[in-house]
């Protein structure tokens, strides 16, 4: 007797697509075939295709994003929308803030989440201040412990690391095993542009990208794989949103180095024009890297069909449109750089790339299953408990009816900002069913009453 059976669906992994019913117990996948024999519940999966639950592996959570803003998403409200667009797990960051020990920022990470969340999630670090306690106590003690990822920037006032500071820290990730995640743009580029736009009275959304263009994120991409190289570590260069550096990406691959790639729906579907909106319609689509145009768009899908991308994420960063804390921060109209840095993402991304992508012909349906979960789970050390369809692996499953319409809608995805840069969009296939660990958070479309269902998950290391 098994909890549950899924029956008559079409399952398809990263490797493999067959017609297989999965018994479930206990929240692991513990059989698979057919004529499994009885369970508890039997869910009918005739006509819909079965996948493993999306891991999203770059989303920001209550991260603080500076006096007089507030992110809107809570971790119920992410993992809820996460769990809507068909994702059983988040990893998000915790912020380690200037000064304070990197420690104390994962346990009030940690107090955040706890009771709150729909999906399972597990954090990344992201490193602003590697102090030689930091370097030397915090972050080994903190990778033996399961936090195996951490994130520099080269850019922001208050995060940027020096090419020294990150190669301390590379140093560390070259002693502990630990995935160095990297945002390439040059900081000082990004600040004389800055300058010389604001003297010149170009300071509306739209100039967000104008101050940005493609070589900060090129030159930058460059010198992330250089010091990687120089550290001898893996590297993954998260959010790229351009040719130029997904070529960059590729050639220190074609050379034999362990660089990896990720790209978001954004660099998939929007362009720089988008920032272009009446008054200040445009802050909804500031977000770093910015939309660039459509030969950028389609560097990114070849990125993805050709393996330069191994994953492909929603860095959700969620602000409120309508709201003197988020886009409409009053000093946001003074200048874009005072524009919150970030869009929503974390529901919309993967019906974007099952029906731009899997409808539509440019990826088949075992890539989009490598690239919105099974990727996620060897990179972060998860796999195979998460991210395929495994005897013992996590009962993490989503049923897609590929037929089902929708038009994307900011009512639709439920998280805590009050639009999505996707709205008015038609999309082609749809989540109707999301299980994680065997429980039935979204039935036939409706959230059901799981909130604190989702567990912390400690991770091992990168695979593959
Ligand atoms: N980088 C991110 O990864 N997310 C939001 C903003 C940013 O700069
Ligand atoms: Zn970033
Ligand atoms: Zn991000």
């Amino acid at each position: 007797m098994y909890d549950t059976i899924i029956r008559g669906g079409r399952v398809s992994t990263a490797s493999d697509t067959f017609d297989s019913d999965i018994a479930i117990r206990d929240g692991k996948i513990v059989a698979l075939g057919h004529d499994l024999g009885e369970a508890a519940e039997v869910i009918d999966a005739s006509g819909l295709w079965v996948l493993p639950g999306g891991i999203d592996s770059h989303v920001h959570i209550s991260q603080p994003s500076g006096e007089g803003i507030v992110m809107a998403d809570d971790f119920e409200s992410a993992t809820r929308s996460a769990v809507i667009g068909g994702n059983t797990m988040l990893l998000p960051f915790c912020l380690q803030e200037r000064g304070d020990s990197l420690r104390q920022a994962v346990t009030d990470y940690h107090a955040k989440a706890e009771g709150a969340c729909y999906t399972d999630v597990s954090f990344h670090l992201i490193i602003t201040d590697p102090t030689p306690s930091v370097l030397g106590q915090e972050l080994p003690a903190l990778v033996a412990d399961g936090y195996t990822s951490f994130k520099v920037f080269m850019t922001y006032e208050g995060m940027a690391l020096t090419d020294m500071e990150m190669l301390k820290v590379m140093a560390v990730a070259r002693d502990t095993g630990a995935l160095v995640m990297v945002h390439a743009e040059n900081y000082d580029m990004i600040r004389f542009m800055t300058e010389q736009l604001e003297a010149a009275g170009m300071t509306a959304p739209r100039h967000h990208a104008t101050s940005r263009p493609i070589v900060v994120e090129r030159e930058a991409t460059h010198r992330a794989i250089s010091l990687a190289e120089l550290s001898d570590i893996p590297l993954m260069v998260v959010h790229v949103s351009n040719r130029e550096a997904t070529e960059e990406i590729r050639r220190a691959q074609s050379r034999g180095l362990n660089i990896r790639g990720e790209t978001c729906p954004q660099y998939l579907v929007l362009t720089e024009d988008d920032l272009d909106g009446l008054n200040m319609e445009g802050a909804k689509y500031v977000c770093s890297p910015p939309p660039r145009d459509l030969d950028s768009q389609k560097a990114c899908w070849e990125g993805l069909q050709q393996g330069v991308f191994n994953v492909y994420s929603s860095d959700h960063s969620p602000f409120r449109y309508d709201d003197p804390a988020g886009k409409l921060f009053p000093k946001g109209r003074t200048s874009f750089r005072w524009v919150p840095n970030g869009i929503p993402g974390v529901g919309a991304r993967l019906p974007i790339l099952f029906s731009e992508g899997v409808v539509k012909g440019r990826i088949d349906i075992n890539r989009f299953v490598a690239l919105t979960a099974t990727n996620h789970a060897k990179t972060y050390g998860l796999y195979p408990r998460k991210g395929t369809i495994a005897i013992g692996a996590d009962a993490d499953i989503t049923l897609w009816d590929p037929e089902k319409r929708q038009t994307l809608t900011h009512a639709l995805l439920q998280d805590g900002a009050d639009y999505t840069p996707y709205e008015g969009m038609e999309i082609t296939g749809w989540p109707v069913t999301t299980m994680v660990r065997g429980k039935t958070v979204v039935r036939d479309g409706a959230l059901q009453d799981a909130k604190g269902h989702g567990e912390h998950i400690s991770r091992g290391f990168t695979q593959g």
